[in-house]
């Protein structure tokens, strides 16, 4: 009987020791398990935070170059901001940063990558733009008729301005129209800060903003670089498309490619009569339409410039890009990281 007993004992108590056992096991495992979570996110923290030290310093290194170059009195497509390879694979610690932005060919049509910095003055300011530029510029860019740009441009305008009555007839909208969508708000009434305020306003949807965000800006007085703008920007000014045509192929020198360079320069508003018709001819009422509007719309030297910072680590796996816009000066206007 006592026998029994002890073995029966024993028995419970190896099982008791098994279940302890398992027990301790499966805590184990999930200590284990806690402890890797946990350095894999301190890992991935210090990565970020290596990112956003790297593309930090791209930002500083492209600043210092804009204030070297404050005196300048003109800013073209191959100058040492807009296309410049020390601009590439910067070594920081760990990272490679790259300092660039996406540039598409007039003549070709192709998209490359250019390693620099692109000023905001090759692009039209909406808080600044005439309705009768941003008309022109939305039937050029998105090939529509006169009646849809002309309601684009007035209900970009009429976002901002300070009224609530409309600036034409028909298309535009005012608070009437933004209380009654699905999610009410109100027109802004004051300039856009940023440019994705575009979304907000009637007519502009993703597909819409896509195709026009690189032309656009919130920067700058409004005077248009004339050594930076792509043909489109030039025509919304204005200027019929030979015209824009001879002072892109004026602009692309021989080699007849963008940023490279054999390209030639405008120095000043004084030296684009001259010299555009010296490269090809130009009639009188040309000349005479082209001097209009480089007194009202142009510039050969920009004041605002945006920075791309693009930092990677562990062969391109990891990256934090920052944008950032400076003036001539090196103040900073805009930061934002991704
Ligand atoms: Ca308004
Ligand atoms: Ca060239």
């Amino acid at each position: 009987m006592n026998n029994m007993i002890t073995s029966k004992a024993r028995g419970s108590v190896l099982m008791l020791s098994l279940w302890c056992m398992c027990l301790l096991t499966m805590f184990a495992a999930y200590l284990g398990y806690n402890v890797r979570q946990k350095l894999m996110l301190v890992k991935r923290i210090e990565e970020r935070s290596k990112l956003r030290f790297a593309a930090e310093a791209g930002v500083k290194k492209a600043i210092s170059i804009v204030k070297a170059q404050e005196q300048k009195t003109y800013n073209a497509l191959n100058d040492d901001l807009s296309a410049n390879d020390a601009f590439k694979d910067i070594m920081v610690g760990d990272c490679v940063v790259s300092i660039c932005y996406e540039y598409k060919d007039d003549e070709t049509g192709a998209l490359a990558l250019c390693y620099g910095i692109a000023d905001e003055e090759r692009k039209i300011n909406v808080k600044t733009a005439s309705p009768v530029v941003l008309e022109r510029f939305f039937r050029i860019t998105l090939e529509s008729d006169y009646a849809q740009s002309q309601a684009l441009a007035a209900s970009i305008i009429d976002w901002q301005d300070e009224d609530s009555g409309m600036s034409i007839p028909l298309g535009s909208a005012e608070d009437s129209y933004y209380r009654n969508l699905r999610f009410p708000y109100e027109a802004k009434d004051s300039g856009m800060e940023i440019l994705d305020e575009l979304l907000l306003v009637k007519g502009i949807d993703n597909k819409t903003f896509f195709c026009i965000k690189d032309y656009l800006t919130v920067y700058g007085g409004g005077k248009i670089n004339i050594n930076t703008a792509s043909k489109n920007v030039l025509m919304a000014l204005g200027l019929d498309e030979d015209i824009a045509d001879k002072i892109i192929l004026f602009r692309n020198g021989k080699d007849r490619i963008a940023a490279t360079p054999d390209d030639n320069v405008f120095e000043s508003n004084s030296s684009i009569l001259p010299k555009l018709s010296q490269f090809s001819r130009l009639d009188n009422s040309q000349l005479t339409h082209l001097s209009r509007v480089v007194d009202e719309y142009i510039a050969t030297a920009s004041d605002n410039f945006m920075i791309r910072s693009v930092a990677r680590l562990n062969n391109g796996k990891n990256t934090m890009t920052t944008i950032c816009v400076v003036d001539r000066k090196g103040n900073v206007l805009h930061w934002q990281e991704s």
